[in-house]
């Protein structure tokens, strides 16, 4: 039996999130087109015959501005204590540069092998690929570099064996039928905001947190929170229909997290700001 942890790194929106979807095979972590969607460090565990691979999905690198993005940051430091690897993730789609650059300075510094994932290739032209691959290996001494495909699983089977190759002898750390380390209430306040994320813009989207506030056997009641009157207004928006949206989109994901319908009630509330109140923090899992 091999297990271990593997810590995924890189800038954001390169779709690290997708890429441990992908490699869970099963949703765990939320997706959004906007930059921080993931706020706190979220496990994903693959298992195998013979394996547990447990991925460590992270907030992106960034200079802490408020009480939120200090613990985001302390979260990514953290990480990276006893890891077996690094998952080093690059967009395919962007210019390889500064950004990356800056990421991987820091994980090839930690003394463990380095998997360089060259995401979003799909639909991309093969000499693209090949160029963005040499820019790629000049990033460091890295253990293997694989272009893949989150969103279409394109090489996420030589991906998985790679990384499992890197782990050593050990035990389970997970119920073999556990896919994440997040509670239910996280789980469902975590597919809230993500719709949220897709349905706001412009600063909204950082404003927003939710707080799950009741499970019961029909009802799921959820609390999401937002900074000024303004945000809650575009939250709600007119005759109710953004909020409603939220909804729409939310509770299938929430029925087959269940297994069970529910009513799904949601409430848009102000909390003046949350992101420096620690207690609110610490009651949203940061
Ligand atoms: N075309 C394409 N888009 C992707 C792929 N992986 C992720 N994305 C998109 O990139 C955006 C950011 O993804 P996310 O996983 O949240 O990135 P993270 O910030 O690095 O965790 C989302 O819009 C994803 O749908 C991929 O393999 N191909
Ligand atoms: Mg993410």
């Amino acid at each position: 039996m091999r297990s271990g942890v593997v810590a995924v790194a890189g800038r954001p929106n390169v779709g690290k999130s997708t890429l441990v979807n992908a490699l869970v095979g099963e949703k765990v972590a939320i997706v959004s087109d906007k930059p921080q969607t993931t706020r706190r460090r979220i496990f994903g565990v693959a298992n195998g015959a013979d394996y547990q691979l447990v991925l460590a999905d992270l907030p992106g690198f960034q200079r802490p501005r408020d009480a939120l993005t200090e613990r985001m940051q302390h979260t990514v430091d953290a990480a990276f204590e006893g890891i077996d690897g690094v998952l080093l993730v690059l967009s395919a789609r962007e210019r390889i540069g500064a950004g990356d650059r800056f990421i991987a300075e820091r994980v090839f510094r930690l003394g463990v092998p380095v998997v360089i994932a060259l995401n979003k290739v799909d639909r991309l032209k093969a000499g693209h690929i090949a160029e963005q691959m040499t820019a790629a290996s000049r990033l460091g001494d890295f253990h293997a570099l694989h272009p893949v495909s989150a969103k279409t699983g394109d090489g996420i089977g030589a991906l998985r064996d790679e990384l499992v190759s890197l782990l050593p002898e050990g035990p389970l750390y997970f119920p073999e039928e556990q896919r994440s380390d997040l509670s239910l209430e996280l789980q469902i306040a975590e597919l809230v905001r993500e719709k949220a994320l897709w349905l706001t813009r412009d600063e909204v989207p950082h404003a927003i947190s939710v707080e799950v506030d009741e499970i019961g056997e029909k009802l799921v009641r959820a609390l999401i929170l937002v900074e000024t009157e303004s945000q809650k207004q575009i939250v709600v928006g007119r005759g109710g229909a953004v909020v409603k949206q939220i909804g729409t989109r939310a509770r299938p994901e929430i029925e087959a997290l269940l297994g069970h319908p529910v009513f799904l009630e949601l409430v848009v509330k102000v909390r003046p700001r949350w992101r420096r109140d620690e207690a609110t923090l610490d009651r949203l899992g940061v």
